[in-house]
């Protein structure tokens, strides 16, 4: 039987101020510019007023990290890894302070930031110190060179995952970092600046610049960054290409996707609906590889739907902060304006729309488990990403049309792919135009493992060894 935890977790394990400034050559400033208001989805309290980075600002942070270059980028590997091997251990120590923080700033379920974001957060800064004094051997010639200064901007739907897939292989390789995370979730990110002049990290080495898009814009575009990485919106992604096309710098974007979990009908059915769960509930629905797409063979599609909504049933949405929540709050007021306007056109265009008996609380942004069923492939909840809890059903006769389907989609970042022989796994990971192809489960990370799309879901790849290849001149 499931126990459950004691709930809900305490808001007093963190200390949130009223006001936040930049982290520039390690210390906290003020901004030259304006402020804006960082709330919590789930209530609509104002957490905190952050700084608004001007292009002024940015420039000072280029700058520490430019000066902050040499002497990194010049360090011993070892003495680099001891660096990363401690902000990793302070990550691990204050483990629950960060997991509350990023359950507050972003709405998702602490269970979710507690046993899924953080252990991966720490296990990317553990995974990228062992590389640091090993880059002669990555298979890169002898001697790879670090890029320089790194131009970051993150979205919100992983703030701390997304910072340590981006900070821990650029300073592993040598480099120097700005980093602007989204204007929705920007407290993680100042706390992780304190863990680093926990670490003693020398100044310079980790900058954080906040702000919209203009901070983005004016960080990404600065002359004396050297190297761009992005993940965030397809839109943002291409303007992003074109502003730094022919600048000489590196860039890598990952962007959206429209994955599909495709259900096969020797599959085991209850792991399915597990999966299927995961694939699309997991984090509201605000994953760039979640499974939006479901793609049922014929024969079972009805004992799985049945199935499938009764498992939903059984889903709590509610206080993020709550440990039997599985569903938190929607990131904000546009993403759900955004989510609902899709799950409308769904209707409109004909799909039939269902989601479990469920109270949604008075304030903040919610948006129930939502099933689409009877979905064409034109249907824009089968092409555009919604990046909400909404699943769009499809079915298929013959491996041949699963393929067609899921491959019909202008993104190609994950698939997912359930059925109990093994031949037919192997079959359509090579026929699927995916990323990541994960088999009888979904939504699985681990550092080690290269991570990036195909077509509009953007280029390069973030993780593992390959994930040094973005940050070094080879
Ligand atoms: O993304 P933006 P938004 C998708 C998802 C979502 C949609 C819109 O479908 O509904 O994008 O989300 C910064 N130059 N994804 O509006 O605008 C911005 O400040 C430089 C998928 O939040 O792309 C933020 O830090 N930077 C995705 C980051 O870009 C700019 C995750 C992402 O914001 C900029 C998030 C500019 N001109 C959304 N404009 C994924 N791949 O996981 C904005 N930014």
């Amino acid at each position: 039987m499931f126990e459950y935890a004691p709930a809900p977790e305490s808001r007093d394990v963190v200390d949130i101020q009223p006001s936040y400034g930049l982290f520039i050559d390690g210390e906290f400033a003020d901004g030259t510019g304006k402020s804006f208001k960082t709330i919590n989805p789930a209530s609509e309290e104002v957490l905190a007023e952050v700084a608004t980075a001007s292009e002024e600002d940015v420039d000072r942070a280029v700058q520490a990290a430019r000066k902050a270059f040499g002497t990194w980028s010049a360090m011993p590997g070892s003495e680099r890894a001891k660096y990363l091997f401690r902000i990793a251990r302070i990550i691990q120590e204050r483990s629950r302070e960060l997991a509350v923080l990023e359950s507050l700033d972003n709405g998702k379920p602490i269970r979710e930031s507690r046993d899924v974001d953080l252990p991966l957060v720490a296990a990317h800064f553990f995974y990228y110190a062992g590389w640091a004094d090993k880059l002669g051997y990555a298979g890169y010639g002898a001697d790879p060179r670090p890029l320089g200064v790194a131009g970051q901007v993150i979205p919100w739907n992983f703030p701390l995952l997304m910072l340590a897939w981006k900070i821990a292989p650029a300073l592993a390789c040598g480099n120097t970092v700005v980093l602007k995370p989204a204007e929705t979730t920007p407290l993680t990110a100042l706390l992780f600046a304190e863990i680093c002049r926990q670490a003693d990290l020398p100044p310079g080495v980790v900058n954080i610049v906040t702000g919209a898009g203009e901070t983005g814009a004016a960080l990404v575009n600065h002359p004396d960054v050297n190297k761009v990485a992005f993940t965030g919106s397809t839109e943002v992604g291409r303007q992003i290409a074109r502003s730094v096309a022919g600048s000489g710098k590196k860039v890598t974007l990952e962007l959206g996707g429209k994955a599909a979990n495709i259900v096969f009908e020797d599959a085991a059915l209850d792991q399915a609906v597990e999966g299927i769960v995961n694939g699309i509930f997991f984090n509201q629905g605000h994953v760039c590889c979640a499974g939006s797409r479901l793609l049922v063979q014929e024969s079972i599609a009805t004992e799985l739907l049945d199935s499938l909504k009764r498992r939903l049933g059984t889903l709590r949405l509610g206080d993020p902060l709550d440990k039997n929540t599985d569903i938190g709050a929607i990131n904000s007021a546009a993403q759900l304006a955004k989510i609902r306007e899709l799950s409308d056109a769904g209707e409109l265009e004909g799909a039939d729309r269902w989601s479990p008996a469920c109270s949604l609380p008075d304030k903040g942004f919610w948006f129930p488990p939502t099933i689409f069923t009877g979905v064409a492939q034109s249907h824009r909840i089968a092409r555009e990403e919604v990046f909400g809890p909404v699943l769009s059903v499809l079915t298929f006769r013959t491996p041949d049309e699963a393929v067609e389907k899921a491959n019909n989609t202008p993104f190609g970042l994950s698939a997912g792919v359930w059925t109990e022989k093994g031949s037919r796994i192997l079959w359509m990971a090579s026929k699927l135009r995916a990323g990541v192809v994960w088999s009888n489960t979904f939504n699985r990370f681990d550092p080690t493992s290269p991570f990036g799309g195909y077509k509009e879901s953007g280029y390069g790849r973030e993780g593992g060894r390959h994930g040094l290849e973005a940050y070094l001149d080879v």
